[in-house]
């Protein structure tokens, strides 16, 4: 019985000294991948390269521990942006990181400053880089875990636990605590949320007033709040005469107080609690019995940095409750400015970096050797812990499948209608098909389901919930058109009206396939002017190849009684400028058919990305068609829907739901000018991309075809004129003039809307018929 005893104490002892070790060497290779970037590779532009030496020595205990311990293979972590370089240092024990990388952190090709899914070589599992928003991304990734356990997607044996590794100054961004409330409300499960308690930020150290009230939050929340504020080194100590007197000093410490104590060293440690505390003899000889260094030591032994601690704290936490960690920590941990307030982007000089390689034995030339200074028995000892950590065992990703897309989706065929109401229509239909692809979408949306058509979707597919929810209007014979019963089949995410929610379960959803080896095909809807409210989270999402359908409606001025506070402007320019989405804005039911379609391969191919649908509640007149020869052209962006005739001198260029003004001035126009093209633009972006991208291969030296918007404006004569019209900012077509340099009048909506009915304001704002006339007569009289 006693042997057994002595043998775990052992084993214990062995992992905390081989973790305690390995924080030193994370410590080590942090701090010297910054420094070789800064001071020992070759600088072309003299720019300073950056790096945060401060903030990984913050964490590098918090990461070993996590990482070579605590991991399980199936958890997934979104780390600190600027600990980044240690992430780096763990998959480079690990081998899955080359020396070369590390060389060439921050450079061209290298490793990247911050986490990167799509750039990085090492496995990341959620990008970072925006404060705040990888923390907030893995409460919705553990949703997302629920709900491709719920949907018998994956064991739930396989859960694993999200994890969110994030700096104390991430818990002053909103987007936390809009997720807390989101996460309550969704009852989410096995997420972790550590926090690198230093108390400073980029600037300062932070506010003391917050000191405890991040416990009642989370505790409100439902979360469990650990708080690993002493080191086992304290904890003992404080058990001594005196011992008490110090931690009740250390917890009523000032922030600033305590990074000054702690940048200055022992002999200011000294001077100062025995100025507060000597009056006491027994703290008097307790001050005494440490020197200068060991004071010191004992003084920043906080809980983040003591392994023990930590291990304790992670083991306490393994059931599924979320679970807040606050580990206090100092910032530049064992680094020459420890705990000096403008430490952030401080980087050692080369004197300080090579007290810091002699301190821990490491030769010169050794520097980026694994195990340097460690002997050959310890360092190999050290490489087979890593090598036999979850994480050194972990099994590679799978795949997520291919889900095959209807070759068609049909377009509602009522003569009149709106795209918005054609959306809902497309959904519900493709529901009903029994196609597998239905049972892969997931629908969400912050509080504007009904009223962006998701409504017939939702009561086919029902909400997802992890326990049953109940529609009382219904159970109660209340006459609704919505049923809103809860399940866990359920398709649909409902969102309180937190619409950077929206943007980040989306993101979540959007990685189901590269994250969980599942693949889900997520569609957000929200009101297209509350797009800019969720931008850094939509950007976030894009940054990582999060793939996802936003759908945006209504949008515009079109959108008429509701006014300015609701007519969206400049989201065609969000459209365009959003790397890693594509922006297609129909008209008619049939494109919306068409580019849904495409949307959901798009979605799924390995160089694609995501989609956004900018749609309207205007109901217009559908076009006869004569076949589907345009189909592919819009699809590529454009389409002629009247063809100009060759050498045709003017032409009208329209954008979605003003397509009944642009016709009417079309008819009104053809009668003088005969040949005169109407061009339905259906993806500005699309074009654009086309345009500047076959200039750039041509630079570039490689022979690209002709794009789509030179094609389709081959035709014109070569000093035809263009009016461009678009119900958004008018900068989203204007640039078709510059294709052929053709003289351009443009129209859109540059000023705030109002409310109005849709005569009024498109002649208030140059959207009719009369404006487009008037645009095209200014451009032939002009000169
Ligand atoms: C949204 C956003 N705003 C600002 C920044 C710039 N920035 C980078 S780190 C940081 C503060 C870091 O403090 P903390 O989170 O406490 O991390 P520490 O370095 O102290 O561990 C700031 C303001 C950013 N990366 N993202
Ligand atoms: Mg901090």
């Amino acid at each position: 019985m006693a042997k057994a005893k002595t043998k775990a104490v052992d084993t214990r002892g062995e992992t905390v000294a081989a973790l305690e070790a390995l924080d030193a060497r994370l410590r080590w290779l942090s701090a010297w991948t910054i420094h070789n970037a800064n001071h020992l590779r070759d600088s072309r532009d003299g720019l300073k390269v950056g790096g945060h030496q401060a903030s990984c020595a913050s964490m590098t205990a918090i990461m070993s521990a996590l990482y070579f311990h605590a991991l399980g293979p199936n958890d997934k972590v979104a780390v600190k942006p600027h600990a980044g370089p240690v992430l780096h240092a763990i998959h480079y024990l690990l081998g899955n990181q080359t020396r070369d990388q590390l060389e060439r952190f921050r450079g061209f090709g290298g490793a990247q400053s911050y986490p990167s899914r799509t750039k990085d070589k090492i496995p990341v599992d959620f990008s970072t880089g925006s404060v705040g928003l990888g923390v907030a991304v893995t409460a919705f990734a553990s949703l997302v875990q629920d709900y491709l356990i719920a949907h018998g997607h994956m064991p739930e044996s396989e859960a694993g636990r999200m994890i969110a590794l994030m700096g104390d100054a991430e818990l002053d961004e909103g987007n936390i605590y809009e997720c807390l409330i989101e996460a309550y409300k969704h009852n989410i499960r096995n997420c972790w949320w550590i926090v690198d308690y230093n108390r400073q930020s980029l600037d300062a150290t932070t506010a003391d007033r917050m000191f405890d009230r991040f416990d009642d939050i989370f505790a409100t929340c439902g979360w469990r709040v650990l708080t690993l504020k002493h080191g086992k080194l304290q904890r003992a100590a404080f058990q001594r005469p005196g011992g008490a007197a110090v931690r009740d000093w250390i917890d009523n410490c000032p922030n600033a107080d305590f990074a000054a104590l702690t940048y200055q060293g022992g002999a200011a440690w000294r001077e100062r609690l025995t100025r507060d505390l000597a009056a006491d003899k027994a703290v008097a000889a307790f001050i005494a019995s440490y020197d200068d260094e060991g004071l010191a030591q004992l003084m920043t032994n906080l809980g983040g940095h003591c392994i023990d601690t930590l291990l304790d704290a992670f083991e306490a936490a393994k059931d599924e409750t979320p679970t807040l960690f606050i580990a206090y920590t100092v910032k530049g941990y064992g680094l020459p400015f420890a705990g000096h307030k403008d430490n952030h982007a401080g980087l050692m000089n080369p004197t300080q970096i090579e007290g810091l390689r002699a301190s821990l034995g490491i030769g010169v030339g050794e520097e980026w050797d694994a195990y340097a200074g460690l002997g050959d028995n310890l360092a190999a000892q050290l490489a087979a812990f890593v090598a036999a950590s979850p994480l050194g065992r972990a099994k590679a990703k799978a795949v997520a499948d291919y889900v095959p897309v209807p070759d068609r989706l049909p377009a509602p065929d009522a003569e009149e209608q709106a795209t918005q109401s054609a959306f809902g229509r497309i959904l519900f239909d493709l529901g009903k098909t029994g196609y597998p692809i239905a049972d892969r979408i997931v629908t969400t949306s912050p509080d504007v389901t009904v009223s962006t058509n998701l409504g017939a979707w939702v009561n086919s597919r029902g909400l997802f919930r992890r326990q049953d929810l109940a529609d009382v209007f219904q159970a109660a014979k209340i006459p609704s058109a919505q049923k809103w019963m809860g399940h866990k089949a359920g398709q649909h995410m409902e969102l309180g009206i937190a619409e950077n929610n929206l943007f980040l379960v989306l993101a979540a959803l959007g990685l189901s396939a590269s994250v969980f080896g599942h693949r889900l095909l997520p569609i957000g809807t929200v009101y297209d002017p509350f797009i800019s409210r969720g931008l850094d989270a939509l950007n976030y999402g894009c940054y990582q190849d999060a793939r996802f359908l936003l759908v945006a409606t209504p949008s515009g001025l079109t959108l008429g009684p509701e006014g300015g506070a609701h007519q969206s402007t400049n989201t065609p320019l969000i459209g365009m400028g959003q790397p890693g989405l594509t922006y297609f804005e129909p008209a008619y039911a049939d494109e919306l058919a068409l580019m849904m379609r495409w949307a959901f391969e798009h979605m799924q191919a390995d160089d694609g990305g995501s989609v956004y649908l900018r749609l309207s509640t205007r109901a217009i007149r559908q076009p006869g068609r004569d076949g589907g020869d345009w189909e592919a052209d819009a699809l590529k962006g454009g389409y002629w829907l009247k063809r100009p005739t060759p050498g045709a001198e003017a032409a009208i260029a329209y954008c979605g739901a003003l397509a009944p003004e642009a016709l009417k001035a079309w008819e009104i126009l053809s009668e003088d000018m005969p040949g005169l093209g109407l061009l339905a633009v259906t993806s500005p972006d699309l074009l654009h991309r086309g345009w500047t991208g076959r200039r750039s291969a041509r630079w570039g030296g490689t022979a690209a075809p002709v794009s789509h918007v030179e094609t389709l404006l081959a035709p014109l004569a070569p000093d035809a004129g263009l009016v461009t019209i678009i119900d958004g900012s008018p900068s989203a077509l204007s640039w078709l003039g510059g294709v052929r340099g053709m003289r351009t009048s443009p129209l859109g909506t540059e000023r705030f809307g109002q409310t109005g009915d849709l005569d009024d304001l498109y002649r208030a704002y140059r959207l009719d018929a009369d404006a487009i006339i008037d645009a095209a007569a200014d451009l032939f009289l002009a000169d």
